[in-house]
């Protein structure tokens, strides 16, 4: 489906790390290029965002009226007693999640056509109203519990655009009704970890939504949960397809902001106005933020289906993406320093249908085969110019290689212990100290001379490269470029057994 227009992109959390750290940082008039350049490199994720990212995999269930319509978008005139699941099990949605190796689902509890999945004290237009379980089921009750028992993160999809309300169109009214709605699933399920909101509005109706209002009230009543797409915390991608950007930035500019807001809020939530598309391929280079009035930590979310619709059609089910696709998305959303939002919607029973399952599970066993050994690990690490070089292969994301004074170049060789087959470099930088580095490439020793196996630009949170197989002993990882003294976390070497490259 089409979002329009990103208008908003964000409020944001100043929260200062230190000093110099900070998840925001405006530019001043006399700043120099060098001075922006260190700025940049000194941003950092919230607590709550660097949570989000660690996480890699995400779920959405997308589940309502829709699924017993055969529609994707609704009209808000359904009636809700085609709402009627007959087996519906909340728990197999979650487990089959988790077996896939996902550590957070999001439900849609209101999508566009106004159906409340939870009974709600706002409207009639609810699971209330339905046959199912005789009007007294709660759906949003059964995944959130679902999730805390198997310990995984929850989170709610509350759609801005409603066509049933009768509200919507008028500011006030409507606006309160929404608040009315999150608090209702804000307060009545325990933790709730991520808030998205869609982009997606109908044409015809003027309305205004208080985002500022909303994500204070968000802060308020659950202060860990992200707020994604039309929020502060979490930027969408720019597209459906779950294939994200080859150079991704998670620091970007913030234009047209009111800076006196900001510095007036500095230290606490509060709300500013964002600039508009964040749909190019270049969202962060330096040539991007040498002309920025400020700086934040917004990272991206690649959300897919697993299916061609996000609602379930039976005619879909011989077209769930394969295990071979699922993995292809997930090097190049979670590879490429973004979190994969994978929607697998549940059919007209209330179950996820046996083609995804099967789907979900071979994708599990590919990525488990691969990333089970890290084939440098072992090796013996040399940099002329490197400080702590050893954490680069301790398993550990939160300790780092670096330079020596204010390098911002380096190579790291690595001996490994045996000579070995390998076709894929994983990547890490420790980005609670931010993101750096620029551009990289890896070499390998084929016994006469180095020869170029992959090279890059980003890396962030998780970069995956893949490449024709090479068989040797010696490697080198060259930083050829980075905003300040790199902080790389860790390295490794995986191998793909019958690997095809496009
Ligand atoms: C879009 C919506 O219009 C789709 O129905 C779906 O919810 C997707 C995740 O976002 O904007």
């Amino acid at each position: 489906m089409k979002k329009i227009q990103l208008t908003l992109i964000a409020s944001f959390i100043l929260f200062a790390v230190s000093a110099q750290q900070n998840n925001y940082m405006s530019i001043e008039a006399g700043d120099s290029e060098k001075e922006i350049i260190s700025k940049a490199a000194n941003i950092v994720p919230t607590p709550r965002q660097l949570r989000w990212q660690q996480l890699e995999l995400t779920a959405f269930f997308h589940f309502g009226v829709n699924t017993f319509t055969g529609n994707e978008w609704g009209t808000g005139k359904e009636d809700p007693k085609i709402f009627d699941p007959t087996a519906l099990d909340a728990r197999q949605w979650v487990r089959i999640a988790k077996e896939a190796g996902i550590k957070q689902v999001i439900l849609t509890a209101k999508h566009h056509d106004g159906f409340c999945l939870w009974p709600t004290k706002t409207t009639t237009h609810s699971v209330a109203a339905s046959p199912w379980k005789n009007g007294k089921g709660d759906l949003v009750k059964e995944v959130s519990k679902a999730c805390k028992e198997m310990n995984i993160g929850f989170g709610i999809y509350l759609s801005p655009w409603d066509m049933n309300s009768p509200h919507y169109g008028n500011n006030e009214k409507y606006n309160d009704f929404f608040i009315n709605q999150l608090t209702e699933l804000l307060t009545n399920y325990g933790k709730v970890d991520e808030v998205w909101f869609d982009g997606a509005k109908g044409e015809g109706v003027n309305q205004e939504y208080y985002f500022d209002k909303w994500y204070q009230h968000i802060r308020q009543l659950q202060p860990q949960a992200v707020i994604a797409i039309m929020g502060p915390d979490v930027r969408w991608v720019g597209t459906e397809t779950g294939y994200g950007r080859e150079t991704e930035w998670s620091v970007v500019p913030v234009n047209n902001l009111n800076q006196t807001t900001i510095a007036a809020g500095s230290q606490k939530d509060i709300a500013f106005k964002p600039q508009g598309d964040m749909r190019g391929d270049d969202l962060g280079s330096r040539e991007k933020i040498v002309n920025a009035k400020g700086l934040v930590w917004y990272p991206a979310e690649t959300d897919v289906s697993i299916r061609p619709g996000w609602f379930y059609h039976e005619a879909e089910d011989s077209k769930v993406k394969s295990p071979e696709k699922l993995l292809d998305i997930y090097f190049n959303s979670v590879g490429r320093n973004g979190v994969l939002l994978l929607n697998i919607p549940p059919d007209k029973r209330g179950l996820i249908h046996k083609s995804d399952i099967a789907a979900l599970k071979q994708w599990k066993q590919l990525r488990d085969d691969i990333f089970k050994t890290n084939l440098a690990k072992g090796s013996m690490i040399k940099s002329a110019n490197g400080v702590n070089t050893e954490y680069i292969l301790d398993g550990n994301n939160a300790t780092h290689f670096t330079t020596k004074g204010n390098d911002t170049t380096s190579v790291i060789e690595l001996q490994l212990k045996s000579p070995a087959l390998f076709n894929v470099l994983q990547l890490q930088e420790n980005i609670k100290m931010g993101q750096r580095i620029e551009r990289f490439e890896l070499n390998y020793w084929d016994g006469m001379e180095w020869k170029m196996a992959a090279n890059g630009t980003t890396i962030g949170y998780k970069r995956l490269l893949r490449f024709n197989t090479i068989t040797t002993d010696r490697v080198r990882l060259r930083i050829l470029s980075s905003r300040l003294n790199p902080y790389l976390a860790e390295l490794g070497l995986f191998y793909i057994k019958e690997l095809r490259l496009k």
